[in-house]
């Protein structure tokens, strides 16, 4: 067997791209919920109203960044569609979903839960209502005895506290963040056993992932601080509240090659690939590493901290290290060099590698790449809970759904998946491909982007009725778990 008998093979999803019911169970806005949709070439857009009550709409790029005016508040506009608010609708189908989930055979579910649903306006209030949700959840998906993966935070936020505190950039969000945290961790101790704090840490930015009203290094930094202070307390209160709790990072890993064997393109993905390391440093050693902080030096920023916080950091390193996978990019020092778009930045082209319908490089062997550079420098438990392939899936004539291109996308990673354990002796605690079932595109608000093994009957346009059907995947993946893995 290559991969453990307790291997967690599941499936992965976000609240803000699947669960919908924005408005349900007493569950207060977050940013997300001013975020309209978007398609090719055509951005996400956040609406906002000034502090002069002007409305005004700022553009989101692929990395989901985008800032609008110091003192504006997001804005939802009458009449204009909003992709989170009913999403692929988990908040009325949840049932069935899970039951669908549970034929495949899943072993876990990666899942998120909504702030602001737990607290409406991101502080002391809590709302029973959205408590008493996610524990019907957790009751459904333990009744098919799979395990719930929860990620506390996943790219949104309050709207309360990005309008009135500029979201990270205030150091008291990091005792909202804890009071939520606890709330969670407390209530469903004995149901969910798997946590990871933040999503894609290394990309936050931005008002819709952490509420800022500027990229600028400085303020960038500083709410990194904030967040890294955030998730170290979590991940210390969370040990004391159940010392079985595993509690991860996650970040989005890109492993960079350079385009040459010429030097100075070796340096520069060493230091792309450093951008992502930085994140790791902090959450798994415990410490802000050197080369960064000549990076601060350089940049001018100087981060504020608090008697304590660098000793919370290194009280407060992760158990295992979750991360996202998609493709790997180029590093080269031509700034001509063939451009390709990329998960939340433009890639530079791989010449030897196909690239996916949205222009995201395919890549198998990079995750084995990717699994030994981390495995080996970091010598914790990795996690896969983030990979697939979003393509532009339909329903044929006879009423199927043949999605031979992501079968074919999922074998070749579970493959290099193989080699890593087999091979480089790395230590893997499950997988949890991405959107397992059919959910909202983060960078691009579509629907059309599909990644699931179930195909959901909704549609840009805002037409569809949520009806679900399986996808020809949905029985390959079904076999590779009932396998193990061993049959592909
Ligand atoms: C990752 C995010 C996921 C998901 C995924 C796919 O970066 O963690 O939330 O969005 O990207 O990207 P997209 O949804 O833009 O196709």
């Amino acid at each position: 067997m290559s991969f453990s008998k307790d291997f967690l093979w599941g499936g992965a999803v976000a609240g803000n791209q699947y669960e919908g019911g924005y408005q349900d169970g007493g569950r207060g806005l977050s940013t997300l919920d001013a975020v309209t949709g978007g398609g090719y070439k055509k951005p996400r857009m956040i609406t906002y109203k000034t502090k002069d009550g002007e409305f005004g709409e700022a553009p989101i790029d692929s990395s989901m960044t985008g800032n609008i005016p110091e003192g504006a508040v997001g804005y939802i506009k009458p009449d204009t569609f909003y992709p989170s608010h009913m999403a692929t609708d988990f908040y009325h189908h949840y049932k069935e979903d899970i039951a669908l989930f549970a034929e495949m055979g899943f072993r876990c579910f990666r899942m998120s839960i909504s702030w602001s649903r737990i607290c409406p306006n991101g502080m002391y209030e809590v709302n029973e209502e959205g408590l008493k949700f996610y524990d019907d959840v957790f009751d459904e998906l333990l009744k098919y005895n799979i395990q719930p993966v929860v990620t506390i935070d996943h790219f949104e936020m309050p709207l309360y506290l990005a309008d009135h505190y500029d979201g990270w950039a205030s150091r008291e969000v990091i005792d909202f963040f804890i009071f939520y945290a606890e709330t969670i961790m407390k209530r469903y101790k004995d149901k969910v056993k798997y946590w990871m704090t933040f999503n894609e840490i290394n990309v936050l930015s931005g008002w819709c992932q952490i509420g800022i009203h500027s990229n600028d290094p400085q303020t960038l930094y500083q709410a990194h601080h904030h967040i890294f202070v955030a998730s170290a307390k979590a991940v210390e209160l969370g040990h004391k509240i159940n010392p079985d709790f595993k509690i991860g990072m996650m970040a989005a890993v890109i492993p960079s090659y350079p385009m040459t064997c010429r030097p100075e393109e070796v340096l520069e993905s060493i230091q792309f690939n450093r951008a992502r390391e930085f994140y790791m440093d902090v959450q798994v050693k415990g410490y802000y590493p050197s080369y960064k902080l000549k990076e601060f030096e350089r940049l001018g920023v100087k981060i504020r901290m608090e008697e304590g916080d660098l000793e919370q950091l290194g009280r407060g390193t992760v158990d295992y290290i979750g991360f996202s996978y998609y493709m790997s990019t180029v590093s080269t020092i031509n700034p001509d060099a063939e451009q390709t778009e990329g998960n939340q930045f433009m890639a530079f082209k791989n010449p030897y590698l196909e690239t996916s319908d949205w222009g995201w490089t395919v890549d198998p062997m990079g995750l084995r790449i990717a699994l030994c550079q981390i495995y080996d420098r970091y010598h914790v438990p990795l996690f896969i809970v983030e990979n697939g392939l979003g393509a532009a899936d339909e329903i044929s004539p006879d009423g199927t759904v043949c999605d031979d291109y992501r079968i074919g996308y999922i074998k070749s990673h579970i493959e290099a998946m193989k080699q890593a354990v087999e091979y480089d002796g790395v230590e893997l605690m499950g997988y949890t491909p991405w959107g397992c079932i059919d959910i909202v595109s983060a960078g691009t608000g579509e629907m059309k982007k599909r990644y699931g093994f179930i195909y959901v009957e909704r549609y840009d346009d805002g037409t569809g009725d949520f009806s679900r059907r399986k996808k020809k995947s949905f029985d390959w993946y079904k076999n590779v778990i009932a396998t193990n893995g061993e049959v592909l």
